[in-house]
């Protein structure tokens, strides 16, 4: 019997959903994505209906039939696709050190990439405001710089193979041309490559993933760009 799909409630711009949405091409589970607006109007995420899924009113969140398991956050929506559906352990490390690294960087991702990444995009986009755009982008540099320490020597950052903790960085380093526009040093793509040349190259050899491709490809038909 084919497996049920995932009911999933996403976002056509926000990066945190489009984590998943990796995840489930890279272990072919089907989904089905619904696309809410933000705010609290019908069908956004803090319209009513959608609080008393989520009482964070934010994306992703997900419904399992299969288990009837409900969750927000997604790098712990990531985690549960992986325990339930990564049989032949593609996203597996050995031994404990390695799974808490994985841990570690998924809490790294969570507490600074994305949130420090999402406030240098509105301070510079939405709030224009020169100062918090300076503020946001030394704290943007400042994580790339952590992750680029790390990989000296390394291809991934755990175990020497792929995990969950590289992918989750995705999304948001593919917006960084946007959050990172006006900077001197590290506006371009180039740029970053001469100043942080471990994470450059870990970034673009997870970008040539065939699941990572698959989710460019969707965003941009949901978001109109091709
Ligand atoms: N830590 C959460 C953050 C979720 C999050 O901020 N999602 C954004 C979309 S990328 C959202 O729903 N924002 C709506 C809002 O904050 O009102 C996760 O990783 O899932």
């Amino acid at each position: 019997m084919a497996a049920q799909e995932i009911d999933f409630y996403s976002h056509r711009e926000g990066p945190n959903p489009w984590k998943n949405v990796i995840i489930f091409e890279e272990l072919g589970i089907p989904y089905k994505a619904t696309y809410l607006d933000f705010g609290p109007n019908k069908g956004g995420v803090e319209h009513e209906d959608f609080l008393k899924k989520n009482p964070a009113g934010r994306v992703p969140w997900i419904k399992d039939p299969a288990t009837g398991i409900e969750l927000t956050e997604s790098n712990l929506v990531s985690q549960y696709l992986v325990e339930q559906h990564d049989k032949i352990g593609i996203f597996s490390v050995r031994g404990a050190q390695d799974e808490w690294l994985v841990k570690q960087w998924l809490g790294f991702q969570a507490a600074s990439q994305g949130p420090i990444f999402a406030q240098a995009l509105i301070a510079q986009h939405i709030l224009k405001n020169p100062e918090s755009t300076k503020h946001f982008q030394a704290l943007v540099k400042r994580t790339i710089a952590t992750v680029n320490r790390a990989l000296e020597g390394k291809e991934y950052l755990v175990g020497g193979k792929i995990t969950l903790a590289d992918l989750s960085f995705v999304p948001w380093d593919l917006a960084l041309d946007v959050i990172l526009m006006g900077d001197a040093e590290t506006a371009t793509a180039e740029q970053r490559a001469k100043v942080w040349p471990n994470w450059s190259a870990w970034h673009n050899r997870l970008v040539q993933r065939p699941a990572v491709q698959k989710m460019i490809t969707i965003q941009k038909q949901v978001q109109g760009k091709n």
